[in-house]
């Protein structure tokens, strides 16, 4: 048996345990990240595309943004297209704030990197992790396979950073309550091709024949998904079948507008939504997709997962820095009001766009009602901006005490 010992154990490389870890070793913080993918497989997975302002500007204050500033693109609006017609909704001039294009795997990449360059403890490739908790404030133990040796981690504290299907979510003590949850009749087909992209900003189109998000990686490289039925296998959705798809559902005026070009990676995701309330039990933190999903419509879970880690690395200084425990135990709290508000727009955004299974035809009208409403009025416009972009969750997260801003 081999023996380690750490201040944090962090289960997961993905955006969340490699951040939490870059920023634990900012403020002097000791760490060890345990990964159950090779190196290669995170720096490869293809997932989320847009970062919120917020995110980028935490990545640029952890020194993190160098690649970020040259190669992402910012954009300015978006377009919603509805039944074949064009409605730019110009978010930066309704908030002043942008987003950024920049791939997941790419973030990933800059984070590895600058880990390693700080002689990190980062294991890819461990098995088994399991988890035996501290009752109280003693030291915890993360039990896995390390380079084939069963090895004890012995810590502080433990990050649970392993996403939706990992091992901190199981181990969550027998009387925890249930989570908050929500499936969605409807699966999302991504691709990446190597195409260029269908216009200059993202572009959300509602059709009769379903949903379809047109947005892209780099002005080469189109990142394209289609509204599917969740009982479909990746394999029945051929190429031909998927760019005739998207060429329906993202025309202008029945005029196709897509350039094809091969297709270089194909995954089909169900929609869901989950809550795991609180996200402390004892020595233990969830953080990221481990604690919540959201749908993907509005772009918001890596957003929220670099938010979690923020809070959490800060309340980590604390109780190291002066012994003051007061942010630990606030954690959750101070989380869960914004990744409310995420929630609930992402439920509404999926609801919005998403054509419904049983065509129920009061639902679509009440779809193109809102719909209208966004187009239509500046007020709704707005509202809808400043979600977008994130604007809402910077003061949903003040203990949520909304009306009390001035
Ligand atoms: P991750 O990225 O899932 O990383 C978890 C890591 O834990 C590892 N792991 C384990 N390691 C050790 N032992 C175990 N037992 C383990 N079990 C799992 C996994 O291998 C993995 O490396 O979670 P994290 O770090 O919390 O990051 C969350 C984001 O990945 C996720 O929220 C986003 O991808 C969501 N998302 C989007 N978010 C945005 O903010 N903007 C977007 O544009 C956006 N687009 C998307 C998305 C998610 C999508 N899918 C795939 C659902 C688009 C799509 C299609
Ligand atoms: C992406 O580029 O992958 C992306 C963009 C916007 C979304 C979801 C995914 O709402």
């Amino acid at each position: 048996m081999n023996r380690l010992r750490t201040q944090i154990a962090i289960i997961g490389a993905g955006p969340a345990g490699l951040l939490l870890s870059h920023l634990l070793h900012q403020q002097g913080i000791d760490s060890i990240v345990l990964e159950r993918r090779s190196k290669q497989y995170v720096e490869r997975r293809v997932r989320a595309g847009l970062l919120e302002h917020g995110t980028v500007e935490l990545l640029r204050r952890a020194s993190l943004a160098d690649r970020l500033d040259r190669e992402a693109l910012r954009h300015e609006g978006l377009e919603l297209r509805i039944d074949g017609s064009r409605h730019r909704l110009p978010f930066h001039e309704l908030t002043g704030r942008s987003t950024y294009v920049y791939g997941q795997q790419e973030l990933v990449k800059d984070l590895i990197k600058a880990r390693h360059e700080a002689g990190a403890d980062l294991r890819f490739e461990v098995d088994d992790v399991a988890l035996d908790m501290a009752e109280g404030d003693g030291p915890s133990t993360v039990r896995c396979t390390l380079d084939g040796h069963l090895t004890d981690i012995t810590c502080d504290f433990v990050a649970g950073c392993d996403g939706f299907h990992g091992a901190a979510r199981r181990s969550l003590p027998a009387g925890a309550k249930p989570a908050y949850e929500r499936r969605y009749p409807c699966a999302w087909l991504g691709i990446l091709a190597a195409a260029p992209p269908v216009a200059r900003e993202l572009v959300y189109a509602t059709h009769e024949r379903g949903f379809a998000l047109a947005s892209m990686r780099s002005p080469q490289i189109s990142r394209l998904y289609l509204q599917v039925d969740p009982g479909d296998a990746v394999q029945e959705w051929l190429d031909d079948r998927i760019w005739k798809e998207l060429r329906a559902r993202l025309a202008v005026d029945g005029e196709a507008e897509l350039t094809e070009g091969p297709v270089l990676e194909k995954s089909l995701v169900t929609l869901r939504s989950y809550v795991a309330e609180p996200m402390r039990h004892g020595s233990l933190f969830l953080a990221g997709d481990a604690a919540h999903i959201v749908p993907p419509t509005a772009a918001k879970g890596l957003n929220l997962a670099v938010e979690d880690v923020q809070v959490l690395s800060e309340a980590f200084h604390a109780w190291y820095g002066s012994g003051d425990r007061a942010p630990m135990d606030d954690y959750s709290d101070r989380r869960l009001p914004s990744i409310w508000e995420a929630e609930e727009f992402s439920d509404w955004m999926a609801d919005l766009l998403h054509r419904r299974p049983d065509d129920e035809a009061y639902a679509t009208r009440l779809q193109q009602a809102r719909l209208a409403a966004i187009v239509d009025s500046p007020a709704a416009a707005r509202q809808f901006a400043e979600r977008y972009v994130g604007m809402s969750r910077s003061f949903a997260g003040r203990g949520g005490n909304r009306s009390c801003q001035s």
